[in-house]
């Protein structure tokens, strides 16, 4: 039984402990978890009621958690890291930080999921599809008498000059995601040009990539950058703002989830992996207002999610963006670039 005593002394008193099982213990599960904290939560909990396994949970988004397992790789704390963009798993996958398996379930995911595991020589797998947007507070819009933006384009304009939120694409997948999109939508020159004159308008780089869309519904932000689907949470939530697909196409995220390399509870994550695969594991993300198109096929998808067939996606290069050469590239060249840029 884990207690605060024996916590401290694994090192690992960040961790949050999940409601504790229905059945017998069975053992324990350390996992790292990038999707919202609100799907997280019941997610590890259906878990530790299906299996009686013990879940130590921690929340961190897509680029940290791949940068903790890093700097973890000689002596690995977690066993599994579910949810995040697809990009940084590869990129671990690409560094041998993560471990190849092959789970039982792979014949029932949509081809789009199964791609990304056999291109990663099957050390992650797709778990849903989301493709990136923007959001706009509608009150405040009509408020200030702003047009309406569409495109990805509007976003540089003098007039959401410290109206646009977005991620810091170092911690956050989803802005890393937009970093790579922008680079596939109109080259590299022209991203970084894109990128310099949007700067000016952003008010905040945040560590989270959602956070942008709770910004916007709050109108502490007029226009948050984020996945579609994250947007749709707020406004499923009652929130007055509306999803912008942009017009000249977008980028998308294949959600993964890896195996640690050396984990410590090997048999449990194997048992995680399967599970999460499952339909009924699966379905829990609507329970949790998470709206991505999941990639079991028999999965039900949302009717609230962004139909993927009705937006302009680009044909996103999942083997280049999430290469850890051309990953740690575009991060480099951001941060030299962008993060520090006067905004004049
Ligand atoms: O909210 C769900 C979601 O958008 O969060 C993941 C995201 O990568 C985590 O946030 P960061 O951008 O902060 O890394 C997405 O994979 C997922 O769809």
């Amino acid at each position: 039984m884990f207690t605060r005593r024996t916590l401290a002394g694994l090192g690992l008193a960040a961790f949050a402990f999940t409601a504790a099982p229905a059945q017998a213990q069975q053992g324990e599960l350390v996992v790292y978890c990038s999707v919202q904290e609100e799907w997280c939560r019941p997610m590890m909990q259906a878990f530790e009621r299906a299996t009686g396994i013990r879940v130590a949970m921690t929340r961190k988004s897509s680029g940290e958690t791949y940068a903790q397992i890093k700097a973890e790789a000689a002596n690995p704390r977690g066993d599994i890291w579910w949810g995040g963009t697809g990009d940084p798993h590869l990129q671990a996958a690409e560094e041998n930080l993560t471990e190849a398996y092959r789970s039982p379930q792979l014949a029932n995911l949509l081809p789009w999921a199964q791609r990304i595991a056999e291109q990663s020589g099957f050390r992650t797998v797709g778990i849903y599809a989301g493709a990136l947007g923007f959001s706009y507070n509608r009150q405040q819009l009509e408020r200030r008498r702003l047009p309406v933006p569409s495109c990805w384009a509007d976003l540089a304009k003098p007039e959401y000059r410290d109206e646009v939120q977005v991620a810091d694409p170092n911690s956050s997948g989803t802005a890393y995601t937009g970093l790579a999109t922008f680079v596939q939508l109109w080259g590299e020159q022209r991203a970084f040009e894109f990128m310099r004159a949007m700067h000016r308008n952003v008010n905040q780089y945040t560590r989270s990539g959602a956070a942008p869309a709770r910004a916007a519904a709050t109108g502490e932000s007029l226009i948050g950058i984020t996945f579609m689907h994250d947007a749709v949470t707020q406004a499923v939530g009652g929130a007055p703002v509306v999803v912008v697909a942009p017009c000249e196409g977008t980028g998308y995220e294949i959600g993964g989830m890896s195996i640690i390399r050396g984990a410590r509870n090997m048999e449990n994550a194997r048992r995680f992996y399967d599970w999460a695969l499952t339909p009924e594991a699966q379905a829990l993300a609507v329970q949790a207002r998470s709206f991505q198109v999941p990639s079991n096929a028999n999965a039900p998808v949302p009717p609230e999610a962004p139909r993927l067939a009705d937006i302009k996606l680009i044909d996103y290069d999942f083997a280049k963006f999430g290469s850890s050469a051309e990953r740690t590239r575009l991060l480099a060249r951001w941060d030299a670039e962008i993060r520090n840029a006067p905004r004049r």
